[in-house]
């Protein structure tokens, strides 16, 4: 007598006909005899009415957020921007809140101080905005993904739990681990390197963790890294064209499958083709011309300085993305290849995405002899990285590689302010709940 219908997308192929659908409801307007129930399904707000006229059941038996299955006619409407509507004629009810929510959650945005929002995030995510963030989160990883894998990555799942730190710095989180040293791993890095020896080219999705002792708007505790590293390159320029190639076609499946939250979100969609290049030695020059300030820091940029490079970029060259490459071997990790011809620099890049840092990468060592002299200039104990070095002693084709936050682009391509609102549950030093 009626059709489940599964994919919601496909209601409006199905008017005239009676169907059973399933949600929450979302919002109740009631009228004398009559109300607008919006119902939220997996992907969409539908409209339903209730009538006194067709409706075989009573509105007092509903609340926002009750769980239901509706069984309605499909109607045209065009009044309403999809073009129809859901006449209610019986319902069943699958649950019903013990309380009414403490916050608003069915407004057109979320009126309330990111705390709030991040406190109720069970059901603050139930609003329609805030959802669409965490879809088209998920058709960026669904894009990166593809795009791998016809790439000829291999996927790779590597440990959490680690002895030695890869990316250097204070930001390690030590754990009890029985009766040994142990970390949170920082980087898949070591692992993903000692991939190629086996796979060529691998990648991961996965979240890492950095003690990170600042409360910013683009630092978390724990975030989701996007890795990849392959073998047998010619030069780091491979992998910055690779990631070129890697966000181009994530964009365009997010234009063809995530239109409805795109849409929804107002999301400007930057356009890529090649994205200028420039070192991080002229980029320092470039800003302090264009906005008169004096260098203070020859390492590394500034938060502002990123913001500043990023708008001057795109007034000359309209592009919403930058590389900057070579930055100061001091700055880099010891895995990172410095460049013959430009003493004290690596070969190596960051992607500046609308004033932020969204990426890392470069070339690696791989040459054992090479590698263990760095170890030494820095002095750093090689014994503790012997499983890594094992790679290095038993061959190694040149490669390189690159880790992109996956919060960090959601929330610049998003155009949100901070990163915490392109996380589900996000980790910083005053928050470990929900
Ligand atoms: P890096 O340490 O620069 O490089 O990190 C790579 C990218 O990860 C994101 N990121 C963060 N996002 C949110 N909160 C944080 N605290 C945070 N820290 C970093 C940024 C950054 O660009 N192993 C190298 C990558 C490589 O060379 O392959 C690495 O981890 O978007």
């Amino acid at each position: 007598e009626h059709e489940e219908i599964l994919k919601i997308e496909e209601l409006r192929k199905h008017i005239g006909e009676t169907v059973k659908i399933h949600g929450f409801v979302y919002k109740i307007r009631k009228m004398k005899g009559f109300a607008f129930i919006i119902l939220r399904t997996s992907r969409r707000l539908v409209q339903c009415i209730y009538s006194e006229e067709f409706s075989e059941f009573t509105l007092s038996e509903l609340m926002e957020e009750s769980c239901i299955n509706v069984i309605g006619t499909i109607v045209s409407d065009t009044r309403s921007k999809v073009g129809y509507e859901i006449q209610m004629k019986q319902i069943e009810i699958l649950s019903t809140p013990n309380e009414e929510s403490p916050v608003v959650i069915n407004n057109k945005s979320m009126e309330m101080s990111l705390d709030t929002l991040l406190n109720s995030r069970p059901i603050t995510l139930r609003n329609e905005k805030e959802r669409a963030i965490f879809k088209i989160q998920a058709g960026i990883c669904k894009g990166f993904r593809s795009f791998l894998e016809e790439n000829q990555f291999t996927e790779i799942h590597t440990p959490k739990i680690v002895a030695t730190g890869a990316e250097g710095g204070a930001n390690i989180f030590p754990i009890e681990y029985f009766k040994k040293e142990a970390y949170l791993a920082q980087s898949p890095q070591f692992y993903k390197q000692m991939m190629v020896g086996v796979f060529e080219r691998v990648y991961e999705i996965a979240p890492v963790f950095r003690a990170e002792k600042h409360d910013t708007s683009r630092h978390l505790n724990e975030y989701t890294s996007v890795d990849f590293e392959m073998g047998f390159i010619e030069s780091y320029v491979d992998i910055m064209k690779m990631e070129t190639r890697m966000i181009y076609s994530t964009l365009e499946l997010l234009k063809e499958e995530y239109r409805y939250e795109l849409e929804l979100l107002k999301v400007n969609i930057p356009s890529i083709t090649e994205i200028p290049t420039i070192k991080f030695m002229e980029a320092k020059q470039l800003i302090a011309k264009e906005y008169r300030r004096d260098i203070q820091d020859y390492y590394d940029f500034e938060p502002e300085e990123e913001k500043l490079l990023s708008e001057c970029i795109k007034k000359i060259t309209g592009s919403d993305f930058v590389f900057v490459t070579h930055y100061p071997s001091e700055k880099r990790p010891f895995y990172a290849m410095d460049d013959k011809n430009n003493k004290n620099t690596t070969l190596s890049f960051d992607l500046l995405f609308r004033g932020l840092e969204i990426t890392t990468g470069g070339q690696r060592i791989h040459n054992y002899k090479e590698q263990m002299m760095k170890l030494k200039s820095r002095s750093m104990n090689a014994e503790l990285f012997e499983s890594y070095l094992m790679m290095h002693k038993h061959g190694m084709p040149p490669h390189g590689g690159l880790g992109l936050g996956l919060e960090r682009f959601t929330a610049r391509l998003l155009e949100l302010e901070n990163v915490r609102y392109a996380t589900l549950f996000p980790r910083d030093i005053n928050r470990v709940t929900p």
